[in-house]
């Protein structure tokens, strides 16, 4: 039963119950409906309260029917019966009310929410507009410039500003039901009849703001076609009855339905979810999580440590003498102030936080008690190795023991210790309070409870934890090696790297490679070069203007000068008219011909090497799945949202071709240029990447 019917005096209550999320499923659709005819038919019942049971208000649509033909009745079908009920009908919405969900109480005559209630339409993040009647009712409501930010920014909102923009009517003061029950009760009282948004005026259209909101949406969202189409709706419909005004809603609705971005989005969504199923989990308890350690108060441990203190968690961090844990101590304090700023928490919860649940020390003697210990120090398997004998003489039994890593081999960093079934690599991604990626590295001989921990982390640190192998660079950084070795290899044969930032900025991501490289600092990237040299192919083709570049000590960013020239007038970096010169010089010196690149061919090349090691990273198991590939890029590389994920973009481009540009590349240098056995495999038996996901989706 996905929606009850019941009634107490004149007050009919319809309960929806559709877990986990109550999403509008065609069997939610149905039991609603139903539920609506017969509180239509039911002369005793005099107003009807909507509610939802479980952990929240309807969700949206259940995405998971996108793509697939249309099972009546349709959700905007039931909302119309809803909005047209000649008895009033309360939505009282708890959790999340968001898209479809938003949508169905906007159809509903008076609105209550529970204090902690959040309202929004995310359907542009999933390449869509709000397609059961949002873009036409929410003007009518709350009037143009709200409605339109809500729309197009997707952002979600508390009680309190739902009521201030006239979303709703009343916040619920203690249970929401009952509070519910007593607006209900007032408009018998009343005896006030249905307020349907179909019975308000259109919003007017302000010609000045909507030029304003497009030219800010196509700057901030280029390359995205539902921001723009969702302001389209609202504006034609500010022109029309409301049935018109919903029929083109619902046409634009349909062709952003059947758009690559809105598959691309889909896809995104769903295996940022799919990540946390992996087969070796099922049943496996995770261990307990509660005390955090974090050795190294630099940038990475003093981000780690605040994003846990921000989650909820207490968290000892270790230095190794008292001024560095005081310093650590100052910084972890000013990431957390920056929240206090940001808005994220108050100043009374950073001054708790600070107080009670942290710790700096300068021995590792203070860590006895964590649950789980990271280790944030220097990035050298030396270094970390003595950390971890250290640590296992300290630690407590069962305690967790992780490597924050971005390249080293775990299973070294293991065998220090007498437990190395407790140790785990933990791939956090700078800045650590920030950004949603945590790669959890499972080593050879890694306990799949300590696995299990590693994903419990990351959901309370609100992070996407992907399972990785160990290996070099495990997912992410294996395939940036790749892919930036062969935008390395285009500069030493002619391309500019301004034009390779700009043409892959343009293809969506967020930055270029050599942008990057400046905002990281160019040491790193010679460093993890001189690591690697021993084990070097005579035929590597080293990218010997960074090393270059290096040498003169334009490291980037921190020094002013690194590809780009950065000072106050571009913090971001300006071309640097003399790096031509530096290129000429070294490719002279290596005695290349310069070559020119269409844009076009930069970014074939690009994706190509980022596919065909993507594929290397799967077969050799490193990645479980291609859409794990998918969301390590989209979390923690700038990869465009809205082309799902390089091995989604690779099955729309089609493998066939990319396999192609392969083979073509590889008459120039057949050393770089060797096509993934796997690639080679899913295109000669006609499959793809997104089968592979299907067969291995736990
Ligand atoms: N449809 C189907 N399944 C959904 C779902 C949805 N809308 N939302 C969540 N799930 C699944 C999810 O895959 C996961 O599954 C489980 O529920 C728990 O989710 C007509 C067309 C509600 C804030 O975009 O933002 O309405 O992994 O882990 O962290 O205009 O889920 O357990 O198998 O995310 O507590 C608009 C999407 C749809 C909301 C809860 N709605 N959902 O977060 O749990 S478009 C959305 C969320 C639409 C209309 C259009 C979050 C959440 P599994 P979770 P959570």
């Amino acid at each position: 039963m996905t929606a009850t019917y019941a009634r107490d005096g004149a007050i009919a209550i319809i309960e929806i119950n559709n877990p986990p999320v109550n999403a509008a499923s065609a069997a939610l659709r149905a039991g609603l409906a139903d539920a609506i005819g017969r509180f239509a038919g039911d002369d005793l019942a005099r107003v009807a309260i909507l509610q939802c049971a479980g952990r929240t208000w309807i969700a949206g649509a259940d995405i998971s029917e996108f793509g697939k033909p249309p099972q009546p009745p349709l959700l905007p079908d039931v909302i119309a019966q809803i909005e047209a009920m000649p008895k009033p009908v309360i939505a009282a919405m708890h959790g999340t009310a968001l898209g479809g969900g938003l949508e169905v109480a906007l159809g509903a005559h008076y609105r209550i929410a529970a204090a902690g209630a959040e309202m929004g339409l995310p359907e542009v993040t999933l390449g869509i507009l709000p397609g059961a009647g949002g873009t036409q009712r929410l003007p009518r409501l709350v009037g143009l410039a709200p409605a339109v930010d809500l729309i197009t920014s997707a952002r979600r909102i508390g009680a309190e500003e739902a009521l201030k923009i006239g979303l709703i009517d009343r916040i619920a003061e203690g249970d929401l039901n009952e509070a519910a029950r007593e607006y209900a009760q007032s408009l018998v009282d009343a005896q006030a009849g249905p307020r349907p948004c179909a019975a308000m005026a259109p919003p007017q259209i302000d010609e000045d703001l909507v030029a304003g909101l497009r030219a800010r949406l196509a700057k901030r969202y280029p390359g995205q076609i539902a921001q723009l189409r969702a302001v389209d709706s609202v504006v034609e419909g500010g022109l029309l009855p409301l049935p018109e005004g919903l029929a083109q809603e619902r046409e634009k609705f349909t062709e952003l339905m059947d758009s690559p971005q809105r598959s691309a989005l889909i896809h995104a969504f769903l295996s940022e979810r799919a990540v946390a199923h992996l087969p070796e989990l099922e049943g496996v308890l995770p261990r307990d999580l509660t005390q955090l350690g974090v050795i190294g108060g630099g940038t990475m441990g003093a981000g780690i440590a605040a994003s846990a203190l921000l989650s909820g968690l207490a968290v000892t961090l270790t230095e190794r003498d008292r001024p560095a844990a005081d310093r650590a101590a100052g910084t972890v304090a000013g990431i957390l102030r920056g929240a206090v700023k940001r808005g994220k928490i108050t100043q009374s919860r950073c001054d708790a936080i600070l107080a009670e649940k942290f710790t700096s020390a300068d021995s590792y003697d203070a860590l006895t008690d964590a649950d789980l210990i990271i280790e944030a120090v220097f990035e050298k398997i030396e270094v970390k190795q003595q950390v971890f004998s250290a640590l296992d003489r300290v630690a407590k039994a069962g305690a967790v023991l992780a490597t924050n890593t971005s390249y080293l081999d775990v299973d070294r960093i293991a065998e220090m210790t007498s437990r190395p079934q407790d140790v785990i690599g933990l791939h956090f991604f700078s800045p650590a309070h920030v950004m949603r990626l945590l790669e959890v590295v499972a080593a050879g001989k890694t306990a799949p409870d300590v696995v299990a921990t590693g994903f419990l982390l990351a959901r309370r640190l609100g992070k996407i934890g992907v399972r990785a192998g160990n290996c070099d660079g495990f997912i992410g950084n294996r395939i940036l090696t790749h892919y930036r070795a062969a935008a390395d290899a285009m500069v030493l044969d002619g391309a500019s790297p301004y034009q390779i930032d700009r043409a892959v900025t343009a293809f969506g991501f967020a930055m270029g490679p050599y942008a990057v490289s400046d905002l990281a600092g160019l040491d790193i990237g010679y460093f993890t070069r001189q690591r690697r040299a021993p084990d070097r192919h005579s035929r590597d083709r080293i990218p010997v203007f960074a090393d270059r570049l290096y040498e003169l000590g334009r490291l980037g960013r921190k020094t002013g000068r690194g590809y780009y020239i950065h000072d106050e007038d571009s913090p971001g970096g300006r071309e640097d008219p003399e790096l031509a010169d530096l290129l000429t010089q070294v490719r002279g010196e290596l005695g290349l011909v310069e070559k020119s690149f269409t844009d076009d061919e930069i970014v074939a090349r690009y994706m190509a090497a980022m596919v065909n090691e993507g594929a290397r990273v799967v077969a050799d198991g490193t990645a479980l799945r291609p859409l794990d590939v998918d969301v390590v890029m989209l979390n923690g590389y700038g990869f465009p949202r809205w082309r799902g994920g390089p091995m989604h973009w690779a099955d729309q481009y089609g493998l066939a071709s990319i396999l192609k540009d392969i083979e073509g590349y590889s008459r120039e240098d057949d050393h770089f240029w060797q096509a993934a056995p796997l690639l080679r495999q899913l295109v000669e038996s006609g499959r793809d990447f997104a089968d592979l996901n299907r067969g291995k989706t736990a």
